[in-house]
């Protein structure tokens, strides 16, 4: 079996390997590294943050080829200037000593490494892939993209393993962020998109945020939320812990950790016994309420308040608020679809809003919110393993032919749909995938049961990993790929509201350094079939998009990039073409879905849902409990997710100085009375330990947190990582894993851990 290299970091100019081999990448701060930052920038480019899906506009100050700085874009409508603390600090990471410029292979040298040339390293890739499917079969290759790519280089990556390497087996990180709620979002609505612009926030008399840290992770949303606020809006939120949030919302509701479908089924059920309905839109515009309110009538308060841990008064309060609100918005994300019944979940909440008709008007409002850069674009066109562009599906005979016939090939060398990205990771375990392909992905760090992840990844033949700072995974790597920063690059993306923005191209990849795209297509030569992949540049990619996407859902036919620029972003869908008497969509798109009268494709004048009968489904939500409960062995849950200050699997923020100075390691956050009964103290060591793993992190004492509950952020590699612990049972309809809800014991140790390398203590 092979073993990750101990590179702690490699050789790049500027920086001598002593030194980095002393502090590591992760204290190789870029703040102190750089050159003089303080002269005048030649160029300010207005673009977005390359973090999370709020995707807020600024201007990146260059100089010389360089990122030097940021400056807030006022004019840009969802932020409006405003920054969270990694938008201010990301201009660290493009100059950062770390920054891989040329192409490196396994070998028996100290970094673990051996630089490569670029053409080589391209063609080693292209000779093991040709390899491996001739001798095992097509499937055998798998490929693992990523969801802050912009949504060219999506749709390229969807188009390279269909049609280039014609395999099954393509999968992306959304499928760990956001799939619950994009199917939960298809079987009620027909349609994956939030439903409102965020401006629909301010004029709600309710707003209700189930699993949402939107002060640390969505942080501009929390400017709409108070403003909704100041004009007299009530905030309720769910959660396990009072979140910056809750510590200003009218009524929180301290769910215990995988109870949410009982909560809402507990609210539905006192809107019932109510009368607190829309008769109206539940006659006109739905179906299935009947059957629905069969299965809540035993989720009486009482019983929601045993199994979901909240008060009963609390409950009444929350379905009072909301039954008789006016208008409303009511969000969520992933503490309601990181679940093992993630789907369920979401389809209760949706539920709520059916029952009250709040939904496709002016400050009545729903949304999931969006996690990735590119989570909502990356989720489209084609890099799911079910799907192809537009949203239209692999298995659909007519999607196939379509979708083909733009590609100029048969639909029968489609390959049907694939598996799961955690699937893929067990066919490699088991040896049924050999070799593999990874792109803007970090599984080692954001899988769950992380340890089986490794040892997967060391049973490949092959594998090939395409990032600019060497993560975790690919450091599992045969061959690493240098490929491009956000900012390196041109592309769009689509925001956490459906808004397609652009992403412009500030600087040029350093070095061998290559665009994403660019490198694909290299590989589609290599192996000698370029067909379909002679793009010269992201904007030929997305006009091929769009025409591929005509028609399907996700249609962007009508998006150009000249369009995007004009309106601050356009919002799908919006075709090219309508047909006769149907209006176009407005210069922006379709900034408001389901408004009543409303034209779809699907529906076709027959109401604003994308259903033939253009109605929305009410689905029954049966409460199920967590694929792994607490007993005497493993008596407290654990809960993971995030902290402000670092993104994700860390492989980016933990590189940039201020941000690691802010959060320099993952804590346990515990209840004072749970910390009491187990003798722990503010800043003791505690060792978490779950059947899969144990990690060894400081306690933090805090009252914000439910009593019978321990959170432990996730964006730490080796043997700081969260994810030794997580159970990778996943949702059956969504394949999400349940990184929410897992049994552990605590205990506190006796001394600070112990490394056993540099790999582990950094990573
Ligand atoms: N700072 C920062 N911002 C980010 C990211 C980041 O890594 N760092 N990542 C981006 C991405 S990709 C994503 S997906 C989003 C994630 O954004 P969020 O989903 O808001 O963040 P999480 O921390 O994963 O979890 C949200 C909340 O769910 C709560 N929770 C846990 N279990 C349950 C439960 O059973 N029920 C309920 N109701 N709540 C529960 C947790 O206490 C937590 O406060 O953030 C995006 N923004
Ligand atoms: N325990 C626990 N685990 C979780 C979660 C949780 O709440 N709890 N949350 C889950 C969620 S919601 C998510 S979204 C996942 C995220 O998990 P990952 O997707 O694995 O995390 P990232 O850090 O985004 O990894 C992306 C990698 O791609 C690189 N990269 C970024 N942009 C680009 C690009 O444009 N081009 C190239 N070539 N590379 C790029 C980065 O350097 C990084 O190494 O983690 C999941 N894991
Ligand atoms: S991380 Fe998100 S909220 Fe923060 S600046 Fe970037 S896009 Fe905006
Ligand atoms: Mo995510």
């Amino acid at each position: 079996m092979k073993q990750p290299t101990h590179a702690p970091g490699l050789p790049v100019p500027g920086l001598d390997v002593e030194t980095i081999r002393e502090f590591g990448p992760h204290r190789a701060y870029a703040s102190e590294l750089r050159v003089d930052t303080g002269s005048e920038p030649e160029n300010h480019v207005k673009t977005h943050c390359c973090f999370c899906g709020q995707q807020c506009g600024l201007k990146l100050k260059v100089r010389d080829n360089t990122v030097v700085g940021v400056e807030p874009w006022y004019e840009f409508p969802f932020n409006r200037g405003m920054l969270c603390p990694k938008g201010v600090k990301r201009y660290l990471q493009q100059a950062h000593p770390d920054r891989l410029v040329s192409a490196y292979e396994r070998a028996d040298t100290s970094s673990g490494f051996r630089k490569l040339g670029y053409e080589e390293a391209v063609a080693r890739v292209a000779r093991a892939i040709e390899r491996i499917q001739s001798e095992h079969g097509r499937d055998a290759f798998a490929v693992l993209s990523g969801a802050s790519l912009t949504t060219e280089k999506t749709y390229l990556m969807g188009k390279f393993a269909h049609m280039c390497l014609r395999t099954a087996n393509i999968d992306y990180n959304g499928r760990l962020c956001m799939v619950s709620a994009a199917a939960g979002n298809k079987k009620a609505f027909g349609i994956d998109r939030a439903a409102n612009p965020w401006s629909d926030i301010l004029g709600a008399e309710v707003v209700l945020v189930a699993g949402a840290n939107v002060a640390e992770c969505a942080p501009i949303t929390t400017n709409y939320i108070w403003q909704a606020r100041e004009q007299g809006a009530k905030v309720i939120v769910v959660d396990p812990r009072i979140t910056p949030l809750a510590r200003t919302c009218d009524l929180f509701l301290p769910v215990k950790p995988g109870r949410d479908t009982a909560l809402f089924n507990g609210i539905l059920h006192l809107m019932i016994e109510n009368d607190w309905l829309d008769h109206d839109f539940i006659e006109s515009s739905t179906v299935g309420f009947d059957k629905v309110a069969a299965e809540v009538k035993a989720w009486t308060p009482r019983r929601t308040a045993q199994v979901t841990g909240i008060a009963e008064k609390s409950i009444r309060q929350a379905a009072e608020w909301w039954g008789q609100a006016k208008t409303s918005f009511l969000m969520h994300a992933r503490g309601i679809e990181h679940h093992s019944h993630g789907v369920q979940n979401v389809l209760s909440t949706i539920n709520v809003v059916l029952a009250s008709g709040r939904i496709g008007r002016k400050g009545c409002g729903y949304a999931t919110i969006t996690g990735q850069a590119n989570g909502q674009g990356g989720r489209e066109h084609g890099q799911k393993c079910d799907q192809l562009p537009g949203g239209r599906d692999l298995g659909n005979p007519e999607h196939r032919a379509y979708v083909a016939g733009v590609w100029g090939m048969s639909p029968d060398d489609l390959p049907q749909p694939g598996v799961d990205a955690y699937e893929i990771m067990r066919k490699a375990h088991s040896g049924e995938i050999k070799g593999l392909l990874s792109i803007c992905f970090n599984p080692v760090v954001s899988l769950p049961d992380n340890n089986f992840v490794r040892e997967a990844l060391s049973r490949l033949d092959f594998f090939v990993a395409i990032d600019f700072f060497m993560s975790e995974t690919a450091r599992y790597a045969d061959v690493v790929l240098p490929g491009s920063l956000q900012e390196e690059d041109e592309g769009t993306v689509t925001q956490v509201e459906g808004r397609i923005i652009r992403i412009q191209k500030a600087v040029t990849p350093p070095g061998d350094a290559r665009a994403d795209w660019k490198i694909i297509q290299d590989i589609a030569q290599a192996l000698g079939r370029p067909q379909g992949f002679a793009f010269e540049s992201a904007r030929q990619i997305f006009d091929e998009l769009r025409v591929a996407s005509r028609g399907g859902v996700s249609d962007y036919s009508g998006v150009t990039y000249e369009r995007i620029e004009e309106n601050f972003g356009v919002f799908w869908p919006c075709p090219d073409q309508t047909p006769e008497g149907v209006p176009p969509p407005a210069p922006e798109g379709t900034v408001r879905l389901f408004e009543p009268g409303s034209w779809n494709p699907v529906a076709k004048g027959n109401g604003p849902f994308y259903f033939p009968d253009g109605r929305a489904r009410f689905l029954v939500t049966p409460y199920q409990p967590p694929a792994e409960d607490i007993d005497a062995d493993y008596p407290i849950i654990l809960t993971t997710g995030r902290v402000v200050s670092h993104f994700l699997s860390g492989n980016q923020t933990r590189r940039i100085g201020p941000l690691v100075d802010h959060a320099p390691e993952p804590k346990c956050e515990l209840h004072p009375r749970l910390a009491n009964k187990l003798g722990i103290v503010e800043g003791d060591w505690v060792t978490v330990e779950s059947r899969r793993g144990t990690c060894t992190i400081k306690a933090t004492v805090v009252s914000t947190i439910r009593p019978d509950t321990v959170f432990v952020p996730y964006h730490w590699g080796g043997r700081k990582s969260a994810n030794q612990l997580t159970i990778s049972a996943q949702d059956p309809i969504s394949k999400i894993p349940e990184y929410k809800v897992c049994a552990v014991r605590v205990r506190k140790a006796e001394t600070a851990p112990k490394y056993a390398s540099a790999l582990e203590a950094q990573q």
